[in-house]
C-alpha cells in the first residue's frame, strides 16, 4: 500500500497496464514476442522446446494478471486465509492446466498450428514439477486446484528443492537413480528477492526481565540461513481466482559474520557456508512412509515452518489486529507431521517476541493449526531425538517440555487412577536416547485432528490415538475421505471421455460439481453411448500399447485385459502379490493344451513406481517384475496370452497416460495398512475396475459403486493382527500355490534365485508380515472372477460405466469444502466480490 502509484498518474498507468490475449492472432503475437524478445530466439531456431517456452509465457502473463488482481483481492477482505504446510507438492505439469483454466486452448492449438507446431508436442516438452514423492505430495497437488476452484483464500508453503524426487532408470531390470534438477526453465515461479526471513539454528537461549518485570527467553548467537521466497500462480477452473504457493529457497545470510571472513582471506570458508546454507532446500527426501531421522531434513523442516509462520504473522500484524483475532484470520493445515515444529515456533513468536502469557498465546496456537495424518505404518511415525532438538533448536526443545509438561499435568488430574497412561501419552518417549514423538505433538496442538478415508480415521482412533479420544474425547477426532481433481484427472488425461461425458450432460458443469455423473446412468442401456465409451477405453489403450512399444520394445494387443499397479513399491502395497500372482498365471498357461489356451482371456500386467534408494526390498521387487517379464515376454507357448512390463520413471504426467488405459488396476495392501489410496479414485473414473483389499478408500468406493462393481477379496483389517500373532506362535502353512510360485523362483526360471531370496524369505521363514500367503488363494481366485467377467463385455460396460456415473462423491473439491467447514472455518471469495 505504501508504495502505490498516487492516484493523479494511475490513468496513464492503467492505459498501459498489461493486456489478455483473447484472439488466435493476439496469442500468436505474444508467443512470437516472448520466443524472440525473452528467449532470444528467432524463426530459425525455434524448436518444440522454444514453441513450449513462447506458448508458456503467453499463458504465465494471462495467469499473472488475474493472480494480482486475486492476491490484491484477499489482502483487502477482511477475511479469513488458509495455510496449506506440506513439505511435497506434486505439481506434475502446469501448462495444460493453465491453458485450461485460462480457457484458450482451442484458441492456442490453432495458433500453434499456424507456427508449425502440435499442441500434444508442445505440452509433453514440459517437465513435472515432481515436489513429492507420492500420494501424501498428489494430494497436496489436487487441494491447491480445488481451493482455488472454489474461490478459497488459500496459499500452499513449501520448499523450493533444486532436485525433486529423482528420476528412475531401470538398469539391466535394476532402478538406477539420476538426479532430477529440474530448474533450467521453470516459466512458472517468480523469484521475490524481496521477500526474504533470516532463519536462525543452533545457538542458546538467555533469560531476562522485561520492562514489565516479566521473566522473557531469548534464542541468540546461532547460525543464521536466509529463506528467499519464489512463488508460482495456482489458477482455479472456472474461476479468475488465482491463488498462492510459496516455495522458500534457503542462501547464506550476508551478515557481517561472512563478510569478516570474506576480508580476513577466509574466502573458501565463506564459500563452503554459502554451499552449507543452499543444502538445506537442494534436495527432496525420496522416501516414501519411512522416516530416517536425518538431521538435514530436521533443518529442512524448521526452516521453512518458520519462514512461513514469519511471513504469515508479518501479513497478520500488517492488519493492526489483536492477537486474539489470530485465528479468525488464519488457520494453518499441517500435511502429516512433517511440519509440526510450526506448533513450538508459533508458541515462540507470540510468547518470546510478542510477550503474550503462554495460556492466552497457546490457545491462539490450538485455534489455528489442524493436524491431518496420512499413515499408521510405526516406521512412518516421525520422530525426532532430543539431543539433536537441543543441539539445533534449543528453546523449541524447551517449549516442547513446557507444553508436555502442562499436558501431562492435565492428564494426571483427570485421570488420577491411570498410572500407565502419563508415559504412554508423553510427547517425550523414555528411550535411549529419548525422543519427541511429532504426532503427539501434533495432536496436541491442534483443535482438529483428521484420517484420510473412513477405515483408517477409525483406526487412528483406536490405535495410535487411541489415548487421546480419551482425553480430547471424540470430537476433536475427525474423517475427511481424500479426493482428486476431475480437472486433471479426468478432463486433462483423458479428453475424449470428458467429451462424451459433456455431450450427454449439456456441457462441463460435472468438472464443477462431480456429483452431476450420476446423470450418466440414464445412458448406461444407450446403445450409442456404450459404444462411444467402449472405444474411448479402446483408444486409451491403444495410446498406451504405443508407449510400451517406444519404451519398453514389447508389443501388447490393445484387445487384451490391462491390469495396472503403478504406485510407490512398498511391502505393505504388495507389488510381491500381484508378481508372484503373474508367476502363477504363467504357470498355469504352460501347463496348458492348446485347446485350453484357447480359453484364456488374455492379460498385459503393467507394473510401475519408484523404491526409495535405500529399501532393498522395494527394489527387489522391481528387479523380479523385470526379470518375470524378461523371460514371459520372449515364451512363445504364452505369446499375447500374457505380457508383463514395468514402466520406467511414474510420475504424474506418465499417470496421465497410464490411468486412462486400464482395465483393472490393482489396490491391494495389507488391510489397515493404506490409509486411503487415491489414484484407485483416478482409474475408476476413467472407466476401469478395481481389485482391491477391504482398505482405505477402497471401501468407501464400494459403497459408492456397488460391491457388483469392483473386485474386493482377502482378510479383513479386523482380523490382521491375529494372524500376525498366529504366525509368530503358531508359525503358518504357506499357501500350495505360492508354494510352487517360489520354487519356479528357487529353480532359476527368473534368473539367479539368490537374488530374489530375501522376498521369498520374507514370507517363508519371517513370518509374512503382510500376509501375502494369507490372501494369495483369495486374490487369485478373484483374478479368475475377473478374466470372466471381463470377457463378458457388454457385462463390463455397464459395469465401467455404473462406476463412473457413482464416482461424484471422490472429487477433492467435495474435501476441500468438508475441511473447510469442518476444521478451517474458511468462506470463499469469490473473484467480483469487493470489486476488485
Ligand atoms: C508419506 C510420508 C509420510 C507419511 C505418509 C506419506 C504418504 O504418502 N501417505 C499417503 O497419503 C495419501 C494421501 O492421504 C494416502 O492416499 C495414502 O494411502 C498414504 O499412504
Amino acid at each position: 500500500v505504501e508504495a502505490s502509484v498516487p492516484e493523479g498518474q494511475r490513468a496513464a498507468w492503467k492505459k498501459h497496464s498489461a493486456r489478455e490475449f483473447k484472439t488466435k492472432e493476439e496469442f500468436e503475437n505474444e508467443a512470437v514476442r516472448h520466443i524472440e524478445t525473452t528467449l532470444a530466439r528467432s524463426l530459425f531456431n525455434c524448436d518444440e522446446a522454444a514453441a513450449y517456452a513462447g506458448t508458456a509465457l503467453a499463458f504465465r502473463d494471462r495467469l499473472v494478471i488475474e493472480w494480482n488482481k486475486t492476491q490484491q483481492r484477499q489482502t483487502f477482505a477482511d477475511q479469513k486465509r488458509v495455510y496449506y504446510l506440506s513439505l511435497e507438492f506434486l505439481m506434475g505439469r502446469a501448462l495444460d492446466n493453465a491453458m485450461l483454466n485460462v480457457g484458450l486452448k482451442d484458441v492456442a492449438k490453432d495458433g500453434l498450428a499456424d507456427l508449425g507446431f502440435r499442441m500434444e508436442d508442445i505440452i509433453s516438452q514440459e517437465r513435472d514439477a515432481a515436489l513429492g514423492n507420492g500420494g501424501l505430495g498428489r494430494l497436496a497437488a489436487c487441494f491447491l486446484d480445488s481451493l482455488a476452484s472454489l474461490n478459497y483464500p488459500a496459499w500452499g508453503y513449501a520448499l523450493r528443492y533444486r532436485y525433486g524426487i529423482f528420476k528412475q532408470e531401470i538398469v539391466d531390470g535394476y532402478q538406477v537413480e539420476v538426479p532430477d534438477y529440474w530448474l533450467d526453465f521453470n516459466p512458472w515461479e517468480f523469484p521475490r528477492h524481496d521477500v526474504t526471513v533470516d532463519i536462525n539454528f543452533y545457538g542458546s537461549v538467555s533469560q531476562y526481565v522485561d520492562d514489565d518485570g516479566k521473566q522473557r527467553s531469548v534464542w541468540d548467537n546461532g547460525e543464521i540461513v536466509t529463506a528467499v521466497a519464489y512463488d508460482a500462480p495456482i489458477p482455479g477452473y472456472g474461476t479468475t481466482t488465482t491463488n498462492n504457493l510459496r516455495l522458500w529457497s534457503s542462501k547464506a545470510s550476508h551478515g557481517e559474520f561472512d563478510f569478516t571472513k570474506f576480508n580476513s582471506g577466509e574466502y573458501e570458508q565463506s564459500v563452503a557456508d554459502q554451499q552449507r546454507a543452499e543444502t538445506i532446500s537442494a534436495v527432496l527426501y525420496p522416501n516414501d512412509s519411512l522416516e530416517r531421522g536425518k538431521e538435514l531434513r530436521l533443518k529442512q523442516q524448521y526452516f521453512w515452518c518458520a519462514a512461513s509462520l514469519f511471513d504469515i504473522v508479518r501479513r497478520f500484524k500488517k492488519s493492526k489486529k489483536p492477537w486474539k483475532d489470530f485465528a479468525n484470520q488464519v488457520a494453518i493445515q499441517l500435511n502429516d507431521t512433517h511440519p509440526t515444529l510450526a506448533i513450538p515456533e508459533l508458541q515462540r513468536i507470540l510468547v518470546d517476541l510478542e510477550g503474550l502469557g503462554w495460556d492466552e498465546a497457546w490457545t491462539i496456537v490450538q485455534a489455528t493449526f489442524g493436524y491431518t495424518n496420512h499413515t499408521v505404518l510405526p516406521e512412518a511415525l516421525e520422530k525426532w531425538s532430543v539431543p539433536l532438538i537441543q543441539h539445533l533448536l534449543p528453546r523449541h526443545l524447551q517449549i516442547i517440555y513446557e507444553i508436555n509438561s502442562r499436558f501431562l499435568q492435565y492428564v494426571e488430574k483427570t485421570f488420577p487412577k491411570e498410572k500407565d497412561i502419563l508415559g504412554r501419552v508423553s510427547i517425550i518417549e523414555e528411550s535411549q536416547p529419548k525422543m519427541v514423538r511429532m504426532a503427539y505433538l501434533a495432536v496436541i496442538g491442534s483443535h482438529k485432528v483428521n484420517g484420510v478415508a473412513e477405515l483408517h480415521s477409525d483406526l487412528i482412533k483406536t490405535t495410535i490415538f487411541k489415548d487421546f479420544v480419551k482425553i480430547y474425547g471424540p470430537d476433536k477426532f475427525t474423517n475427511v475421505t481424500n479426493g482428486i481433481t476431475p480437472r486433471r484427472w479426468l478432463h486433462q488425461a483423458n479428453p475424449k471421455l470428458s467429451e462424451l461425458i459433456a455431450s450427454k450432460l449439456g456441457g462441463y458443469d460435472y468438472l464443477r460439481d462431480l456429483t452431476l455423473l450420476h446423470k450418466l446412468e440414464a445412458f448406461v442401456d444407450d446403445k450409442e453411448f456404450r459404444k462411444d465409451f467402449q472405444a474411448i477405453k479402446y483408444a486409451n489403450k491403444v495410446r498406451l500399447a504405443q508407449y510400451i512399444l517406444e519404451h519398453n520394445g514389447v508389443k501388447v494387443n490393445p484387445a487384451a485385459l490391462f491390469d495396472v499397479q503403478v504406485k510407490r513399491i512398498h511391502e505393505y502395497k504388495r507389488q510381491q502379490l500381484n508378481i508372484f500372482g503373474v508367476i502363477h498365471r504363467y504357470l498355469q498357461i504352460k501347463a496348458m493344451s492348446a485347446e485350453e489356451k484357447k480359453k484364456v482371456q488374455p492379460r498385459v500386467s503393467i507394473f510401475g513406481g519408484k523404491a526409495a534408494p535405500g529399501y532393498w526390498m522395494a527394489k527387489t521387487v522391481i528387479h523380479l517384475v523385470n526379470q518375470v517379464g524378461k523371460v514371459i515376454n520372449a515364451d512363445k507357448e504364452v505369446g499375447d496370452l500374457l505380457k508383463v512390463v514395468f514402466l520406467e520413471d511414474y510420475n504424474v504426467s506418465k499417470a496421465e497416460i497410464i490411468v486412462p488405459g486400464s482395465d483393472i488396476s490393482e489396490h491391494i495392501s495389507t488391510a489397515g495398512t493404506e490409509a486411503s489410496g487415491t489414484s484407485n479414485m483416478k482409474f475408476v473414473l476413467n472407466g476401469g475396475l478395481v481389485i482391491g483389499t477391504c482398505d482405505g478408500a477402497n471401501i468407501e468406493i464400494t459403497r459408492e459403486v456397488g460391491e457388483e462393481n469392483i473386485f474386493l477379496f482377502g482378510n479383513l483389517a479386523e482380523d490382521v493382527e491375529d494372524l500376525r500373532e498366529a504366525h509368530h506362535k503358531q508359525g503358518f502353512e504357506l499357501d500350495p500355490l505360492l508354494k510352487r510360485v517360489f520354487e519356479t523362483i528357487r529353480s532359476g526360471t527368473f534368473g539367479d534365485a539368490g537374488q530374489f531370496s530375501a522376498l521369498v524369505d520374507s514370507i517363508v521363514d519371517h513370518g509374512d508380515y503382510y500376509l501375502v500367503s494369507d490372501d494369495f488363494k483369495s486374490y487369485i481366485d478373484t483374478q479368475g472372477l475377473i478374466d470372466q467377467s471381463y470377457a463378458k463385455q457388454e457385462e463390463w460396460v455397464t459395469k465401467t460405466i455404473l462406476s463412473v456415473a457413482r464416482m461424484g462423491f471422490f472429487s477433492s473439491d467435495r474435501c476441500i469444502d468438508e475441511y473447510a467447514e469442518m476444521i478451517w472455518n474458511i468462506e470463499p471469495l469469490k473473484p467480483e466480490a469487493n470489486g476488485a
